[in-house]
């Protein structure tokens, strides 16, 4: 009778492992995630942040986040991606930041910019600024590789992304900062949220006002995100390891 009861047990707690952690997305080298037109025209200020987990750098480039699409007759507004160098590498411009992000730790990525100066931040800590010039045909949003003008995928990021944000706004170092311990942000400006909270299924809400749902292609779900928004606090810590 233990044993059956013990069977049912850890057939019942197995989904409420999948559908009570804090889920995301493993990228596997050939993935993407397609969330369609954020605004009509471009974005002159924005912000774009992510949580990545890379358990391998890109041969060249792993997008993580893009607004825009990239290839012929097209540049996008605001590209973070991953360098084979384990840095953040920021589109237009070939701009790259400061720090190496570790393999097999979570940390956080936030980019500003207005329409003159980016801004990169690592794990809630400036990490380095560029002039910038932006030359966008069009705002669309893609996560985990660049979307091309022609609808073809290439760069492709390798490991976890979870907690897509993007703003219309340039939010503050201490915003930055704030969300990066998963504390409470305003959600004014905010044009596209993804929380990856599914935990199953081809698609991705967007939380934000305009419901951009992600379409899902290849990336697979993962329970190795460590907290679940704004109901943990994270202070002091720079990465994790799980
Ligand atoms: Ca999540």
């Amino acid at each position: 009778m233990k044993k059956i009861i013990l069977i049912l047990s850890v057939l019942l707690l197995l989904p409420l492992k999948i559908y009570g952690a804090n889920t995301c997305l493993s990228f596997d080298g050939n993935d993407n995630v397609y969330c369609g037109l954020l605004v009509t025209g471009h974005l002159t200020t924005a912000t774009s942040e992510a949580w990545i987990y890379p358990t391998s750098y890109p041969s060249g480039w792993g997008h993580i986040i893009q607004i825009g699409l990239w290839g012929t007759g097209g540049e996008v507004t605001l590209g973070v991606l991953l360098r084979n160098t384990g840095k953040i590498y920021v589109d237009p411009g070939g701009n790259i930041g400061g720090s190496i992000i570790p393999l097999n730790h979570w940390t956080h990525i936030a980019v500003t910019y207005n329409s003159t100066t980016i801004i990169v931040y690592v794990n809630g800590v400036w990490d380095a600024q560029y002039t910038y010039n932006q030359n966008s045909t069009s705002d669309v949003v893609s996560i985990g590789a660049t979307r091309k003008t022609d609808t073809t995928y290439h760069e492709y990021f390798i490991g976890c992304i979870d907690e897509v944000r993007i703003y219309n706004r340039v939010i503050s170092s201490d915003e930055v900062l704030a969300s990066f311990k998963g504390q409470a942000v305003s959600t004014t400006g905010l044009v596209g949220e993804w929380l990856m909270q599914e935990g199953t299924g081809g698609t991705i809400a967007d939380t934000s006002v305009n419901g951009n749902t992600g379409t899902i292609t290849g990336a697979s779900w993962a329970i190795i995100a460590p907290w679940i928004k704004g109901t943990q606090s994270i202070t002091g810590i720079q990465s994790i390891t799980f």
